[in-house]
């Protein structure tokens, strides 16, 4: 990057800045503590989701400052419809309340959104804001913005076998060349590179069936952080402790 004032300079003596090089092409989050957060406010679970919204927008334009080329954030697992309804119906219309007040600015910002996950199996007013956004961020050339929306690592797997069998079968793809990249190449994330660094908030350690084959070598970080409260600061923090580690190893990893 040519302009050396860069974005963040440290606020304290002693305190890092993020390097311009190594800044994580892809980050995942799960993100997660939107009902602990409104619990610790006695206010209803809706909203803490409507707080973690709020997140997801200023979380976005950071990423998008700092250079990060895939953002993909978990929004709802394939496990959330168990659920209670009133629950499930307030976050399917979550995709458009985010989307009728940020598609302009994701459209100016030049972000294209994407969905991994089964887009058919959701309300269709949902489905509908969904797709909207992606044709009208398709030719943006900026971040990519990636929702995970009623996705399940494991079923995404089952399906990838399946297809690949198909193809077997129809003799578009000979059995020997069933190898690693074949498989990441059916999966929903095909044409995107794997995360390089994971976070997760609210104190939880589990995968809770995200991302399993994408994540085999990507750095993880965990934070008691709620989503709601999860700012850009702590946005980079996990970007420094990654370049850390990244340096640590000096490209002698994987
Ligand atoms: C959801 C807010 C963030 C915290 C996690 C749960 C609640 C943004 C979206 C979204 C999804 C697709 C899209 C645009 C926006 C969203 C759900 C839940 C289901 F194209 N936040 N958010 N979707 N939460």
């Amino acid at each position: 990057m040519a302009n050396k004032q860069w974005f963040w300079q440290p606020k304290h003596t002693g305190e890092a800045a993020i390097s311009e090089e190594n800044v994580p092409v892809h980050i995942a989050i799960i993100m997660d503590g939107n009902g602990r957060w409104a619990k610790k406010r006695a206010l209803p679970r809706i909203a803490g989701h409507n707080e973690g919204m709020k997140t997801v927008r200023k979380i976005t334009r950071s990423a998008n400052r700092i250079g990060v080329k895939v953002l993909t954030l978990y929004a709802f697992s394939t496990e959330n419809w168990k659920r209670p309804k009133l629950e499930v119906d307030f976050l399917m219309k979550l995709p458009e309340e985010f989307l009728s007040t940020f598609l302009p600015e994701l459209i100016e910002e030049n972000v294209r959104v994407e969905m991994i996950g089964d887009i058919e199996q959701l309300p269709a007013h949902t489905k509908k804001a969904v797709q909207n956004a992606i044709e009208k961020t398709a030719g943006n050339t900026g971040l990519v913005l990636n929702f995970a929306l009623n996705y399940g690592s494991r079923s995404e797997i089952v399906h990838a076998v399946q297809s690949i069998m198909k193809d077997v079968e129809a003799g578009k793809l000979a059995d020997q060349d069933v190898t690693d990249e074949t498989i990441s190449s059916y999966l929903m994330t095909g044409h995107l590179p794997e995360p390089d660094l994971l976070i997760r908030t609210s104190g939880e350690h589990r995968l809770s069936n995200f991302m399993l084959w994408q994540l085999a070598y990507t750095e993880f970080f965990f934070t008691d952080v709620l989503w709601p409260d999860f700012s850009e600061e702590h946005l980079f923090e996990a970007v420094k402790a990654f370049q850390k580690r990244s340096r640590r190893f000096g490209g002698l990893s994987q």
